[in-house]
């Protein structure tokens, strides 16, 4: 079939919004209508060439939708069925999958490497020539074809535009404080960065039931966001030191610093406002290569530092989690976006993120 999609060609140029053949799922394969996509600064990160992908590409990893056809051997999903889709497909048999971390699955992790469909090719194409799946996603189009074990069910009451952003940005923030951390009630909280992400790790710690909770950003409007998230602090970090900061506000440091915008100089600031036994926990991706340095004598103090991929998802138990707390009126999804674009104008829905302006804009194929 013919669709319409956002093409990502190579960086520093727009995407291309085109006419592009999808073929039929396959087997283990769903085509789903795509009802909406978030953008995320990992797609930015792809824009400004700071990440490499395989090109030419579909980008859009936060994505919901209703499925529209089945490929052979699918019994999860029928059509007709509501699904979010995840950007790491989890194959129920591979060592991660089975020690319960399916977040790192094998297949996914490489499928999300290749940009191919889990068989390593890809449906979607233009002449002949292939077009990639960001991470078996590939949400900015009308349609997706996508692998069975990428999706989670769920109730058709739940709005779609509202679904899409459990995909990636919530699910990252909030799993990262739920399943990563493990954050209990009455410990004190940092979180670096406000943004899509960030704001969900704000909200995650609320639920968690944290007492104090330390937003920092170095926009102001982003703070404010934050508050409504549920911060009790906030620090603007280009006005002060957000380490002296945090160590006032929570004496000694918190019990749990997360960083969630990509830069080896705040996943330091992270490590250093976790108090004695505490923990940092690292969102964002840095440029390939870079490198943290961290203080020794830190260890002798039981700090630890860990990684968060896809807030530790194991997606189908997740995700309906988060509908029911949505659904419930205690996860804030409404007040995450900021604006919403037709896929004609993806552009300026990047332009926007670039600018600091939004928490998610989400498109709306
Ligand atoms: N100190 C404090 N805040 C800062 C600083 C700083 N030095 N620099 C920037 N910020 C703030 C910005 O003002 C902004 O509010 C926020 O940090 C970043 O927010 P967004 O909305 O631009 O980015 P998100 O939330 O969409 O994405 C953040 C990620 C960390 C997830 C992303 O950048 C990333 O690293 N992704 C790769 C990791 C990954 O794969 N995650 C899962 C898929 S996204
Ligand atoms: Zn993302
Ligand atoms: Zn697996």
């Amino acid at each position: 079939m013919r669709i319409r999609a956002a093409v990502f060609r190579r960086p520093h140029e727009p995407l291309s919004v085109e006419e592009v053949d999808l073929a039929p799922p396959k087997a283990g394969e769903v085509l789903v209508k795509i009802a909406a996509c978030g953008v995320c600064h990992s797609d930015l990160h792809f824009l400004e060439g700071r990440v490499p992908i395989a090109s030419p590409a579909v980008l859009g990893h936060e994505a919901a939708g209703v499925v529209e056809q089945v490929g052979e051997g699918v019994s999860y999903v029928a059509p007709g069925d509501h699904v979010v889709i995840s950007f790491v497909p989890a194959c129920g048999q591979c060592h991660y999958c089975l020690v319960g971390r399916p977040n790192l699955c094998t297949l996914g992790n490489r499928a999300t490497a290749t940009g191919t469909l889990l068989d390593g090719t890809t449906r979607l194409s233009q002449g002949g020539q292939p077009i990639y799946h960001e991470a078996c996603v590939a949400g900015f189009a009308t349609y997706a074809v996508v692998p069975e074990i990428s999706l989670a069910k769920i109730r058709p009451d739940m709005p779609l535009d509202r679904a899409a952003l459990l995909g990636c940005g919530v699910m990252t923030g909030v799993g990262a404080v739920f399943n990563t951390a493990k954050v209990p009630p009455g410990s004190d909280v940092a979180v670096i960065g406000c943004g899509g992400v960030g704001l969900n790790v704000v909200q995650g710690a609320a639920l968690a039931g944290a007492a104090r909770i330390i937003a920092i950003d170095i926009l102001d409007h982003k703070l404010e966001l934050a508050k409504e998230f549920g911060a009790t602090h906030v620090v603007n970090a280009s006005r002060e030191d957000p380490v002296a900061m945090v160590r006032r506000i929570s004496p000694g440091g918190v019990d749990y610093a997360f960083e969630v915008i990509g830069h080896p100089e705040t996943m330091r600031q992270a490590f250093d406002m976790a108090r004695r036994g505490g923990m940092a926990i690292v969102v964002g991706l840095a440029p390939a290569g870079s490198q943290v340095s961290l203080p020794t004598g830190a260890f002798m103090m039981e700090k630890t530092i860990t990684g968060s991929a896809y807030g530790g998802t194991r997606f189908r138990v997740d995700i309906p989690r988060l509908v029911e707390l949505y659904m419930t009126g205690r996860l804030k999804l409404d007040q995450l976006i900021s604006r919403v674009y037709p896929l004609d104008h993806i552009n300026e829905a990047f332009d926007a993120l670039r600018r600091g302006e939004v928490a998610r804009s989400i498109i709306i194929p």
